[in-house]
């Protein structure tokens, strides 16, 4: 079997997704680099893998994916390596819960409203939309408070072993915790605090670093 290829941008929080499950089954594959926010959006032979125009998408073998949860599925049950979803039904509808909340609720507040509003903006010279963040912190709280809830006593979202979820939560967080008000959020929920410390220190963390971290 060929090498997967993997289409997106090393700043994007779903292509790091990818990436790290990728990372952490072992498996070898090439990171082609799709722009997306390129003046004039994705380029024209993207949209021929992915009709919604975003990234990632997957090829393996001639076999073609797009959205990010089915690829992670697709990578950790066709490659060998550490499972990365629980065996026990009730914990692999925790990770799925945990990786719903991440996609409905949490990464358009905790990255587009907190991060890119407070660390990105100046970045590019613009003023921060400080009604934006604002309005966000409610959200970002319940989306706070919410996954600790999930993973209960355990050390990781969905059990003992890392998952799918955690992989899923961690390209959000380390452009969360870049951000003051991010930092004060996860400092209010302890054990979450305690999970983000875990997973922070993996080698996929550090093998996969986005050219946007300090
Ligand atoms: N539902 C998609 C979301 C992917 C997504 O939103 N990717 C962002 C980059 S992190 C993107 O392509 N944004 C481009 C845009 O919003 O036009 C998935 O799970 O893969």
């Amino acid at each position: 079997m060929s090498e997967p290829v993997l289409y997106g941008a090393a700043y994007s929080v779903y292509v790091r997704t990818a990436r790290l499950v990728l990372a952490e089954k072992g498996v070898t594959y090439r990171l082609e680099e799709v722009d997306v926010f390129a003046p004039g959006g994705a380029p024209a032979e993207h949209w021929a893998r992915h009709p919604f125009g975003r990234i990632p998408a997957f090829e393996h073998d001639g076999f073609r994916l797009y959205e990010t949860g089915a690829i992670t599925r697709y990578v950790d049950e066709a490659f060998a390596g550490p499972p990365l979803q629980p065996a026990d039904a009730r914990q692999r509808a925790r990770m799925n819960q945990a990786i719903s909340v991440l996609d409905n609720y949490a990464y358009r507040c905790l990255v587009w409203d907190i991060f890119v509003e407070r660390v990105r903006a100046p970045a590019n010279g613009r003023t921060p939309d400080e009604a934006r963040i604002a309005a966000a912190l409610p959200l970002a709280r319940t989306c706070l408070a919410a996954l600790p809830d999930i993973m209960g006593e355990a050390p990781f979202l969905a059990g003992a072993a890392v998952s799918l979820a955690d992989l899923h939560a961690a390209p959000i967080f380390v452009y969360l915790a870049m951000a003051p008000e991010g930092r004060e959020l996860l400092a209010r929920e302890a054990p979450l605090a305690a999970w983000w410390e875990r997973v922070k220190a993996r080698p996929s963390l550090a093998e996969t670093r986005s050219p946007l971290e300090a």
